[in-house]
């Protein structure tokens, strides 16, 4: 199959009055100005005062806040109770001075808001009480109900009400990354069983992947109407499949998520991992910036677009640990790189590391703001 650049999809014009109809009166991109920020400026394709960073996993894990705050609450209960997630999504913000907040929950969530067994073990990840392999399986699932997400419509407003002019990125899993999880039930490698049953069981997978973008995109619009002013699809594991199983298995599912939020008119962000021959087909799924990861430059990124896409990316998160001097000459090459887009949000390719130097991403924070303030 021929990987040919696509010509630019579209450059949408984002945040017009027409749009943001469609958000509740009270929404920070109405009245908190979230929408004038470096990040949704940035992502919108519009020059800002400085590049905006934040970092994907920056809530959690390499914060002692974070460990002390969780002690003793397992990670779901945490993601439930709404003051407790308002408190953690906070936390690096406070902490690095990020340019945007990412909400503190987990792909898995909308999952066990419909009913399905599910659990988030300590060291492993997600792990569901009985993986869902047939068609019955998954005719059995229940649906998500709304009110099951009022906890998450919570959290989402007791954070926006502290973040002020800081916009909060709203997230889901892409319905193949959720769907892994289920047909292997649990954590893997390489996703042999989803990518086995998309083609002997078609009829399943398809059933199983409209569940999936069902349920991720009502987490979204939960999370929009509530105030995400922003919001990112990940697909991590989306680099495991090859493009003609993408394009036929996945992509037609990820598009039902993200076009079942356009009407909202917020920036849609498409992201995952080992995914340099997919980029094109992820953007063509309907997204409105690409996030890259630390595999691929954002110049050669920029190219397979077909350009003139706003990337976001993508600083490698093993430079964290390498040493200041090493991680900015890395930093300033991937600032470089991001001049091929007409805006860049700088991120790391993927999450940040457990065992992080929070000190170290402070400092980050710090120099991007630096090497990229425009004089006024
Ligand atoms: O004990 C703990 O502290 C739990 C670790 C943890 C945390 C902090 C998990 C378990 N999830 C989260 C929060 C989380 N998960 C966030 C919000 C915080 C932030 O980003 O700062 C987000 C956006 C996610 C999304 C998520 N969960 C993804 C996609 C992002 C990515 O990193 O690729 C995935 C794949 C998951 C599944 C998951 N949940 C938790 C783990 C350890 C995993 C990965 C397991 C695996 O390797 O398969």
């Amino acid at each position: 199959m021929s990987q040919t650049n696509t010509a630019p999809l579209r450059q949408r014009a984002l945040l017009t009055d027409e749009q943001l109809a469609h958000l509740p009166t009270h929404h920070p991109l109405k009245t908190a100005q979230t929408g004038e920020s470096a990040m949704i400026r940035t992502l919108t394709g519009r020059s800002a005062d400085h590049s905006p960073v934040w970092f994907m996993r920056q809530a959690g894990r390499s914060l002692p806040e974070y460990r002390q705050i969780r002690e003793g609450i397992p990670m779901l209960d945490s993601c439930l109770n709404p003051e407790l997630a308002a408190e953690i999504t906070l936390q690096p913000v406070r902490r690095h001075g990020v340019d945007a907040a990412i909400f503190f929950s987990d792909i898995v969530i909308p999952m066990k808001l419909a009913g399905v067994g599910v659990d988030i073990v300590p060291g492993r990840g997600p792990v569901l009480d009985a993986p869902v392999r047939t068609l019955e399986d998954i005719k059995n699932l229940p649906e998500l109900e709304d009110s099951a997400l009022d906890p998450i419509r919570q959290a989402v407003a007791l954070t926006v009400e502290q973040l002020g002019s800081t916009p909060l990125i709203g997230f889901a899993g892409a319905p193949f990354t959720v769907a892994a999880y289920m047909v292997e039930g649990g954590p893997s490698r390489d996703h042999l069983r989803p990518r086995t049953m998309m083609h002997a069981n078609p009829e399943a997978w398809e059933a199983l992947g409209q569940w999936a973008a069902r349920t991720s995109a009502q987490f979204l619009a939960a999370q929009i109407e509530a105030g995400a002013s922003a919001v990112q699809l990940f697909d991590s594991w989306a680099g495991s499949l090859g493009q003609a199983d993408y394009r036929r298995f996945v992509q037609p599912h990820s598009a039902a998520t993200l076009a079942a939020i356009e009407h909202y008119g917020v920036p849609r962000i498409h992201f995952g991992t080992g995914t340099a021959e997919l980029l094109p087909a992820m953007l063509e799924a309907g997204a409105d910036v690409i996030g890259v990861d630390y595999r691929l430059s954002l110049s050669e990124a920029q190219r397979r677009l077909g350009g003139g896409i706003v990337l976001q990316g993508n600083i490698d998160p093993a430079l964290l640990a390498s040493g200041w001097d090493a991680l900015a000459a890395h930093t300033d090459s991937v600032l470089e790189e991001g001049r091929c887009a007409p805006a860049h949000v700088v991120n790391l390719g993927h999450g940040v590391p457990p065992t992080t130097d929070p000190t170290v991403l402070t400092r980050l924070v710090e120099y991007i703001h630096t090497q990229t303030r425009k004089a006024s």
